[in-house]
């Protein structure tokens, strides 16, 4: 088989990126190593922000979201037993973000790439990047016992944290960033009405708490956890018991309980890979960064990422510039670390730390009540939570 970039991993990076070079008349083929009911199983990001939501739009790919997502201005933080409001709009001259599942994203995604043809291999087994050092590299995978060839100008690797493209880097010339958090996210998926029309995100001596939804009959919850809990230890019940005690009191007495359809523990980490390219292979996505999920960011940083690869590529076959791709790093890490950054800070503010003893707890306290009566200080969360230009 031969194409003109080879993508590794069908998630919303690699499809995303496959539907706009499609679009520019530039073809792609997506290999991801499970199945698509697999991928369209997992559960994992509700946000999206503007820049997202205007790309999808662009990419022919908006409309279901348009008509069944949410869209947002506003946002809370609760803590000392308090709701406060961050009015999202009024802070950014009008910008909000929609409330709208990442597996959604990828579901549409998924149909536009059947509409429009696209070649999407599902159950490519060890996938494997080769001559990324040539102006020809080409990818291997396995079918059964069939080895596969895909020749390719260019091979974008968005198969996430665990992939394969990151690891096919140099090590020597690969420096990577990380810092893991000592809790994961404990997350509950039910068919009950959100307790609140807006994002809830919590702080209490208990742990962290976050009420989000997917729609008017569709609630996620998380609670921060230990990393070492077992799921079988959390019943429906404990955790809505747990969920209750950590926000304010009329919120819990409206709280609507029901039985989870999805239950799971995500580890929390803040990761960046630096450079995010060598030779003919980019990294997007969280192939080249992870954030914990308290900034709302992973998904939308995928999205800036493919935004920049995807306008490089499209200059390389229409005008023969190299610029973009060269610069592709760079200008993507700008963008990652300023969001690292936030995604760090709302972590560290927001979660239980107990290893950082009493004063640690009242730094806490005092960042969140100057927050709250500062307008400087929500413009800066507001500006961010809403995402930060491309
Ligand atoms: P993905 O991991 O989504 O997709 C990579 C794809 O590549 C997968 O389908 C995988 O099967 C495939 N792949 C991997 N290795 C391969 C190989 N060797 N060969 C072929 N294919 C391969 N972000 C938020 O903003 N909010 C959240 O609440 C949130 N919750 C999350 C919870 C969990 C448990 C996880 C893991 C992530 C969460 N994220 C959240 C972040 C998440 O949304 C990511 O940012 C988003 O999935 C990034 O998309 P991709 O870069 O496409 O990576
Ligand atoms: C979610 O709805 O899954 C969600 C929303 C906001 C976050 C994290 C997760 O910051």
């Amino acid at each position: 088989m031969k194409t003109q970039v080879g993508i590794i991993g069908g998630g919303p990076s690699g499809l995303l990126l496959s539907q706009i070079l499609h679009l520019r008349g530039i073809e792609s083929v997506v290999l991801e190593k499970r199945s698509r009911d697999y991928v369209l199983s997992r559960i994992r990001a509700g946000v999206l922000e503007q820049g997202l939501t205007d790309m999808l739009r662009a990419a022919d790919v908006g409309a279901r979201m348009d008509s069944e997502g949410e869209v947002h201005e506003g946002v809370n933080l609760a803590f000392g037993g308090q709701l406060h409001r961050i009015d999202l709009a009024d802070l950014t001259g009008g910008k909000s973000v929609m409330v709208y599942g990442q597996t959604e994203v990828t579901r549409d995604l998924y149909a536009a790439r059947d509409a429009m043809g696209g070649t999407v291999i599902h159950d490519a087994e060890d996938v494997t990047p080769h001559g990324l050092d040539s102006d020809a590299p080409w990818l291997t995978w396995r079918k059964g016992d069939e080895i596969m060839r895909l020749d390719c100008d260019f091979i974008a690797a968005c198969d996430g944290f665990h992939g394969v493209g990151r690891k096919s880097m140099p090590r020597d010339m690969l420096r990577e960033y990380e810092k893991v958090y000592p809790f994961g996210w404990l997350g509950v998926l039910s068919r009950t009405p959100p307790v609140h029309e807006e994002l809830i995100y919590a702080s209490h001596e208990r742990g962290f708490a976050l009420c989000s939804m997917r729609s008017k009959v569709l609630s996620r919850y998380y609670v921060q956890c230990p990393l070492d809990d077992d799921i079988a230890e959390w019943s429906d019940d404990r955790f809505w018991e747990e969920l209750k005690r950590r926000l304010p009191e009329e919120v819990a007495d409206a709280l609507e309980t029901g039985p989870s359809i999805e239950k799971s523990i995500a580890p929390l980490r803040s990761f960046v890979a630096e450079p995010l390219s060598w030779g003919r292979l980019f990294l997007a996505g969280d192939a080249g960064h992870i954030v914990p999920p308290t900034g709302a960011k992973g998904l939308n940083l995928a999205a800036s990422d493919v935004h920049y690869l995807s306008e490089a590529l499209i200059a390389h076959y229409a005008e023969g510039s190299e610029e973009g791709l060269k610069s592709y790093s760079d200008r993507a890490l700008r963008r990652i670390w300023k969001a690292e950054r936030f995604s760090w800070w709302m972590t560290m503010m927001m979660h239980h730390f107990p290893e950082n003893g009493g004063f640690g707890q009242r730094m806490q306290t005092a960042e969140l009540d100057y927050l709250v009566n500062s307008r400087a200080a929500m413009t800066a969360l507001a500006e961010n939570y809403v995402g930060l230009p491309f």
